[in-house]
């Protein structure tokens, strides 16, 4: 067995570059590059073993870790999850900074490689700079954060413990059920320390997607209980894109006479003007996907989670009669809430089901249904985001603005605050993966480093960022990273002075207003945040615009333009779309000595009747 002498570090670099994916037949490198921020935990090993490959697989510099990882994890979504990156960070700060990251890939299911540096594995110099030192275990460190919100999680103590490591990683990353982040916390010595690995270990590896089939039994229920359904009803989630299911969802709704309702991850799974396509569906739903997910009798859930903004928190599936056919990769989501499980990858899986069909179609009077459901909300929508003049225009008529400047094929990009659910209700995707939210953690501080990821995956996409101004605060040093790699982005910059959704809940729950608007915060000054002047400073080009008019302008201009671009607008923080959408379950206080809480008790009860528990 002929051997090669490397630290563990080069190891680790040596076999990423090996890693290849092929797509639509050309073979490209698995990892689009890796993500670094340097500290005494990392540089020396890993930093120096990057150089040494930086030709085959580049380091980016990110200016937080949280950002960093966002932005990989944004371009493994943004690649169907068939390509990916590698985020490597420092020990103690550098590493817990990118665990709420994790947490974003891991309840997305999205693969990536994430390598902390730990405290040194052999304790002499122990405590180090950062070790968090537990008092009760010696075992412990920072990195064990990442363990709850890893697929994969290993502490690296030897240097040949990486070889079994990095090959248990690439199979969580790579497996459509199991995906989402694979942690390797990397001891500092030990990244230093060579060993003569097995040249086979760097042998160049080309992985495809695996396309589970379903089972014959579980084919036969699923295909049995939709033949007998009079309204059946598609839920389309995020797995139809990571499949590459558009066009077998599209050829199974035809063919089968069914209208489908996107989730907030599947949206873009078939063009809006799509006939079989009724748009969103749940708490941010439009009115005809949501009246016939109220009557649907089978509900055929393909690649979704089924989280409780797509069922309503289980109240929009009302049909008593109603069953669910969970035709999922993962076990765990296809048998959710009793359902007939088809675990299977959407794209055969829509295949076969149709098969096993045959001709069978849904009764006539469900497309006529679906062509009168459509066309009424449509009507009632427009107004939402037709063009106007007012001074404060809400975040429907801004959204309404980016649509008209946009081309068909430029993604937009979001992940919290009011947004979400007004995009979710209003945007029309055209071409798939023009749509990319964030709504698994939701996670505030997404967007710019994620509109980041989003480009880098598919440079040809015009990418358009939509944040609010809390989210913007939250997180936005990435949108240096992105004038410094010339990956351009718009970002459109909704600047309400606060929390406006959370503002908007809180009245919703009986809630005085308190601590979400800047004006009902704890303050000496009320702050005016010059946000045009702050994003110039980093670099990008910037302006605040006065109304749809002049943002309808300044989206043309940064759509030539070769920099990143903030546009700032300041919007109406109480104003959101009463059209369309479905209860949410938001405790509300049993006992309170304020009246409007009482009320808006008595009504969270009432619709918590309407709950369904597990069936
Ligand atoms: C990291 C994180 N912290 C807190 C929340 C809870 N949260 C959701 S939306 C929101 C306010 C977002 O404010 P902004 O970005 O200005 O959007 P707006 O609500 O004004 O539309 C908060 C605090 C979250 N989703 N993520
Ligand atoms: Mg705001």
């Amino acid at each position: 067995m002929s051997t090669i002498r490397l630290t563990m570090a080069q190891a680790v670099a040596r076999f990423l570059t090996a890693q290849k994916t092929e797509i639509d037949g050309e073979i490209l490198p698995l990892f689009g590059g890796v993500w670094a921020i340097f500290g005494h935990g990392n540089v020396a090993g890993m930093g120096e073993a990057l150089h040494g490959v930086r030709d085959q697989l580049p380091t980016y510099r990110a200016h937080n870790e949280q950002g960093m990882a966002h932005a990989a994890i944004a371009f493994a979504k943004a690649s169907r999850r068939r390509r990916m990156m590698a985020c490597t960070t420092s020990i103690g700060p550098g590493a817990t900074n990118m665990v709420t990251a994790a947490a974003v890939a891991h309840v997305n299911r999205l693969p990536v490689l994430l390598l902390p540096g730990d405290v040194f594995a052999n304790g002499r110099p122990d405590p180090v700079l950062q070790q968090i030192e537990s008092f009760a275990d010696g075992t412990i460190s920072a990195n064990d954060c990442f363990r709850p919100v890893s697929r994969y999680f290993d502490r690296i103590t030897r240097p040949e413990q990486i070889i079994p490591a990095l090959q248990r990683a690439m199979s969580v990353l790579t497996d459509p059920a199991e995906c989402g982040p694979a942690t390797l916390a990397l001891c500092q010595d030990t990244q230093a320390e060579a060993y003569d690995y097995p040249e086979s270990f760097f042998a160049e590896k080309i992985w495809t997607p695996r396309r589970i089939r379903p089972d014959e039994t579980e084919l036969a229920q699923a295909a049995d209980l939709i033949c007998k359904s009079r309204k059946p009803f598609i839920v389309a989630g995020g797995g139809v894109l990571y499949s590459g299911a558009e066009s077998a969802l599209a050829d199974f709704a035809q063919k089968h006479g069914l209208a489908v309702g996107e989730t907030q991850a599947g949206k873009s799974s078939l063009p809006h003007d799509h006939p079989a396509n009724l748009g969103a569906i749940g708490v941010t739903g439009t009115g005809a996907a949501n009246a016939f997910a109220e009557d649907a009798d089978v509900v055929i859930a393909v690649g979704t989670r089924l989280q409780d903004f797509t069922t309503g928190s289980w109240a929009l599936f009302r049909n008593p009669k109603r069953r669910i056919v969970g035709l999922n990769v993962q076990a765990f989501d296809a048998t959710k809430h009793n359902a007939a499980p088809l675990v299977a990858d959407a794209r055969v899986g829509l295949e076969e089901l149709s098969r096993a069909l045959g001709d069978w179609k849904a009764p006539e009077d469900q497309a006529v249904k679906a062509r009168d459901e459509k066309a009424r909300w449509f009507d009632a929508a427009a107004r939402y985001t037709d063009p106007t003049n007012v001074e404060l225009p809400s975040d429907a008529q801004v959204i309404g603005a980016v649509q008209r400047a946009s081309s068909p094929t430029d993604v937009v990009v979001c992940a919290a605050g009011g947004l979400p659910g007004e995009l979710h209700k209003h945007w029309k995707a055209s071409a798939a993966l023009g749509y990319h939210m964030e709504y698994g953690y939701s996670c505030m501080g997404y967007e710019i480093a994620g509109g980041l990821g989003v480009k880098m995956a598919d440079p040809s996409r015009e990418v358009i960022v939509m944040v609010g101004d809390g989210s913007y605060l939250m997180m936005n040093s990435e949108l240096a990273t992105s004038v410094m790699l010339g990956h351009k982005l718009t970002v459109v910059l909704l600047d309400n002075r606060g929390y406006g959704c959370i503002n908007r809940l809180q009245r919703a729950t009986g809630g005085e207003s308190f601590n979400n608007l800047l004006q009902h915060t704890n303050h000496v000054t009320l702050p005016e945040i010059d946000f045009a002047a702050h994003a110039a400073g980093l670099g990008a080009r910037s302006v605040k615009v006065k109304g749809i008019g002049e943002l309808e302008d300044a989206l043309k201009k940064a759509r030539s333009a070769d920099r990143s671009t903030v546009i700032v607008i300041d919007t109406d923080p109480l104003a959101s779309t009463d059209a369309g959408g479905h209860w949410w379950d938001v405790a509300v206080p049993e006992v309170s000595v304020r009246e409007q809480v009482n009320k808006a008790r008595r009504d969270y009860e009432k619709a918590l009747a309407t709950q369904r528990v597990g069936d």
